[in-house]
């Protein structure tokens, strides 16, 4: 059995209360661990660490915050396997995803803020004849990071690295789903010459631990990852206390096909939009307008294609799409396939759970595409985040405008085309955070990251990380 425990203070610690909760491997439907499920005394035990350490760090020169984040990048890239299993397990996408993408990206989290902060200046404004302002940008204290379960070290990396950076100290909580490589981060933190209290992790329910994160008077600013709903109960706490909130929240997020485009290298990134991390990502494209004149050709071939993905273990070099999350996840995104079938919707393919060999009670599902008869429908409004994406034709660009934005979200949206007039239109209508054209996932970690509606407030990323995570201070001389 792997049990972990909480790093506070730069040590790792069990929980004061001696409270436990299992940790499953999805692929094989089985307990493999335990994890501290924290009350609130570790988690103010949490926060004295970050208090006393503040101070320190937050007076830390920028050449030595750097250095330090940049040493964990590579000490996250020198684990690269470790962190990759570890990950694979934990969660149960495919090895070959968290090699290529999940840990490679926590690295590139921590080296770009390692970087960013060394450009991150304040500005400075002349009252001409009058006074000199200048602005300053300083660390907000000890804030609080709450990540999700589908991108587990990339999405808990994320904040942390820009919060450290800017000279906050962290209370820091990985979902209990997948808790494993947050667990592996405290150990890389403290080689890598963190100083003890600048990062704890706390392990625990989001109902227990989470909670008494949001609700403790002096964690100045909360940046959360997860779901609306969870979003918007966080926001009832914290928003009468003053805190700074950041909120990456749930998306359905249309996938608009053009007849115009680049159809071979459409059809290939749209198979990844639909079904990467067996769709447990919050920008996969999970509802597909195709204009009319090339429906049925793209239907037809997108059939194929997915036909043709391997479901399996995670740990298989050839499976495409492996074990969801959890049997609670599993049995929510069957309930969706099945409530299509009430609204007309027809299943082209997939739909069903899968049994692999050997791990018979592993969480699995075929990759699902259903053709709806109206966007209005339950499926093609509500957040699934399963391996299931809609289909349906438009003929109008005014039309499908109208579909792709009727929807409570806004994080992302993907369009392909080669009209730049219709790009420029769309993409300045289309009501989301983030617009790829003719791509999906290229991230430029300087951009703007985040969602509109119900997917969210603030933003992360490049600067905009760095000002969430910094008070602006203005003085004004007079002269
Ligand atoms: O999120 P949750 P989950 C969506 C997607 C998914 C849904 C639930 O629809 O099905 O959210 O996913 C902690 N106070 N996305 O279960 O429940 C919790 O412990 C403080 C989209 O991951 O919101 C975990 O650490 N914390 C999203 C974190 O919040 C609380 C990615 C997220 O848990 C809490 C993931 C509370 N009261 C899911 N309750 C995206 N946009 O990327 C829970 N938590």
């Amino acid at each position: 059995m792997q049990n972990i425990q909480n790093y506070i203070n730069g040590s790792f610690q069990n929980p004061i209360q001696n409270k436990w909760i299992d940790n499953y491997n999805p692929s094989k439907g089985e307990v493999y661990g335990q994890i501290p499920n924290s009350t609130k005394e570790d988690v103010e035990n949490a926060y004295k660490a970050a208090k006393s350490a503040f101070p320190k760090w937050s007076q830390t020169s920028i050449e030595e915050r750097s250095k330090i984040l940049i040493k964990i990048s590579e000490l996250i890239e020198e684990n690269l396997d470790a962190f990759s299993q570890a990950e694979s397990k934990d969660n149960g996408k495919p090895i070959s995803l968290a090699k290529a993408v999940d840990i490679p990206r926590s690295a590139s989290n921590f080296r770009f803020f390692g970087n960013a902060i060394t450009q991150f200046a304040s500005e400075s404004h002349e009252s001409i004849g009058q006074a000199i302002n200048y602005t300053l940008r300083q660390p907000i204290g000890v804030v609080g990071c709450i990540s999700p379960w589908n991108l587990p070290l990339y999405l808990f990396t994320w904040k942390i690295a820009p919060a450290i950076a800017a000279g906050n100290c962290v209370v820091a909580k990985p979902s209990e789903v997948t808790p494993m490589t947050a667990y592996l981060l405290g150990e890389i933190c403290s080689e890598a010459g963190l100083p003890k209290g600048v990062l704890n992790i706390v392990h625990g329910l989001g109902s227990t631990t989470g909670q008494a994160i949001i609700e403790h008077k002096d964690i100045k600013a909360i940046s959360f990852t997860g779901g609306t709903a969870t979003g918007a109960h966080i926001a009832k706490i914290a928003a009468p206390m003053f805190k700074k909130l950041s909120l990456e929240l749930g998306g359905k997020n249309p996938n608009i096909i053009f007849a115009d485009c680049d159809y071979d290298d459409m059809l290939n990134t749209t198979v990844r939009s639909s079904f990467a991390n067996q769709g447990q990502i919050c920008l996969c494209g999970s509802r597909i307008f195709v204009e009319a004149s090339i429906y049925e050709k793209f239907k037809k071939d997108f059939v194929t294609k997915v036909k043709a993905l391997k479901v399996g273990h995670p740990a298989e070099a050839n499976t495409n799409i492996g074990a969801l999350v959890s049997k609670a996840h599993l049995e929510k995104v069957k309930e969706y396939i099945d409530i299509a079938k009430t609204e007309n919707g027809t299943i082209l393919y997939g739909g069903n759970k899968v049994t692999v060999e050997g791990f018979e009670n592993g969480y699995y599902l075929e990759p699902t595409i259903i053709e709806v008869p109206s966007d209005e429908c339950r499926v093609n409004q509500e957040e699934i985040f399963g391996p299931v994406v809609t289909i349906m034709p438009f003929n109008k660009e005014d039309e499908v405008l109208k579909m792709a934005n009727k929807v409570k979200y806004g994080l992302s949206a993907t369009l392909w085309t080669n009209n730049l007039k219709r790009t420029m239109r769309m993409s300045n209508q289309l009501q989301a955070g983030i617009v790829w054209v003719n791509t999906w996932m290229m991230r430029d970690l300087r951009t703007p990251f985040g969602g509109i509606k119900a997917s969210g407030v603030g933003r992360e990323g490049g600067f905009e990380a760095l000002r969430f995570f910094t008070e602006a201070k203005n003085v004004c001389i007079k002269y």
